[in-house]
């Protein structure tokens, strides 16, 4: 065994003990059904009421094999042409991201939407968020599916409509809605792309912008331009992480716990507040630790630690860098050959870029394989079944966000856009 593989293989045994659902070696439909999110790192996460959930997939595609559904998936995209573009998120498994004419980051696909008004399908193989933006920035004729319903984020689902003016409200009664000398608004909202369309429409409505982690700093630079503060919603940890990177102070960013009164906070340190970060997390950016990057340091001293800026705070400081997955992606083409890195983001990626990058060692922080069990459940033979819909002249799984929303989503989309990475 080479002296690589000796410490990739003692460093996952350093993690001993720590294990994920065993629910993922499943296909997706055995808990489609289901109230939760299913196995996986988001297990926990609940599951709103209102989630629109996957009806059951025809047997003639759950009982497909790998070859078949990938031969029907060829063959409906043949006879579908130009017509059709299938769009694939960077954390979709290799099966589904093969088909897919554009792969990116939820930015990436944004603009890839935009840039194929001659495509009457779309097909999004990402997750509910996703396709709802698709739908908004598409053109009219344009349809948008998404192979699976049930595939949300239960990060997005963390900040709805109702809790975030309920914490508007509140706070226009702290700070009234009078601008500054310099005409800044009181607070100005920035939504993660991760969140639902409504949120979008919020921040449409109230000044505000969309960001990605790929342009989270810039977007705060632009929000600081036009307002004094920041409602910063659903991730507290890129926002936490990108604000402290513009040096500002951890008390000058309160969380807001949207069950408590104020937030959960007093109202001095409301008063000091430059960004006010929404209690939301991501299940799976969640589960990197301290502990795990000191071992990989133990195990590979010229180990280079990329985490992504969704996880903790304490993660990100013990790191050498963090970065979207496309900084991620961006920074193992450019390193020479040779070099060790410790990435801390969806297995997926990393595996794909382990696979892809065989002169590098690269390996995922948290050994115990716990995929995102939303990406998770877009399966080929989903993807089959869209697909050979829309041969048929049907569309399934549409998803249509209503004029009004869209109207104001897309004016926070497009400013979005504007802040190129
Ligand atoms: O922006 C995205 O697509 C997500 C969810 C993460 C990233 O860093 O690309």
């Amino acid at each position: 065994m080479s002296t690589i593989a000796t410490s990739l293989e003692a460093f996952e045994k350093s993690q001993a003990g720590a294990h994920c659902s065993t629910g993922l070696a499943t296909d997706p439909w055995r808990f489609d059904r289901i109230p939760t999110y299913g196995p996986g790192a988001s297990e926990t996460d609940e599951l709103p009421d209102q989630a629109p959930r996957q009806s059951a997939l025809p047997g003639e595609y759950r009982n497909a094999s790998d070859e078949e559904l990938k031969a029907r998936i060829i063959a409906a995209k043949r006879t579908l042409g130009e017509r059709l573009l299938i769009l694939g998120h960077f954390y979709q498994r290799d099966e589904v991201v093969r088909h897919a004419d554009f792969v990116g980051d939820s930015f990436q696909l944004a603009r890839a939407t935009l840039d194929r008004p001659e495509a009457e399908a779309i097909v999004f193989c990402g997750v509910h968020f996703m396709a709802e933006t698709a739908d908004i920035l598409s053109d009219q004729r344009q349809t948008v599916s998404l192979p699976n319903l049930g595939a949300g984020c239960s990060m997005a689902d963390m900040a709805d409509l109702a809790s975030v003016e309920a914490c508007w409200e509140a706070l226009s009664q702290l700070w009234g809605d009078a601008r500054d000398a310099s005409g800044r608004a009181p607070v100005i909202p920035v939504t993660y792309m991760n969140s639902s369309a409504a949120l979008k429409a919020f921040c449409g409505r109230h000044g505000g912008i969309v960001c990605t982690s790929s342009n989270a700093a810039k977007v705060l630079d632009w929000a600081f331009s036009q307002g004094q503060r920041v409602l910063f919603f659903p991730d507290q940890h890129l926002g936490r992480n990108t604000a402290k990177a513009m040096g500002i102070g951890l008390d000058q960013m309160p969380l807001w716990d949207p069950n408590r009164p104020l937030g959960g906070n007093q109202r001095d340190a409301l008063e000091r507040a430059r960004v006010i970060l929404w209690h939301g997390y991501c299940s799976v950016h969640k589960r990197f630790t301290v502990e795990q990057i000191a071992s990989a340091r133990r195990h590979f001293p010229d180990v280079r630690v990329i985490v992504h800026p969704e996880c903790p705070m304490a993660v990100v400081d013990a790191a050498d860098e963090a970065g979207s997955t496309d900084y991620i992606k961006k920074a193992i083409e450019a390193a020479p050959p040779g070099a060790t890195f410790a990435i801390g983001t969806e297995i997926n990626l990393v595996q794909r870029l382990a696979r892809e990058h065989p002169e590098h060692t690269i390996f995922c922080l948290d050994p115990v394989v716990c995929p995102c069990s939303t990406m998770y459940r877009i399966h080929p033979a989903y993807l089959a079944w869209i697909l050979d819909g829309l041969v048929e002249g049907e569309v399934r799984n549409r998803i249509r966000v209503d004029a009004a929303t869209s109207r104001d989503a897309r004016v926070a989309l497009e400013r979005m856009l504007a802040a190129q990475p």
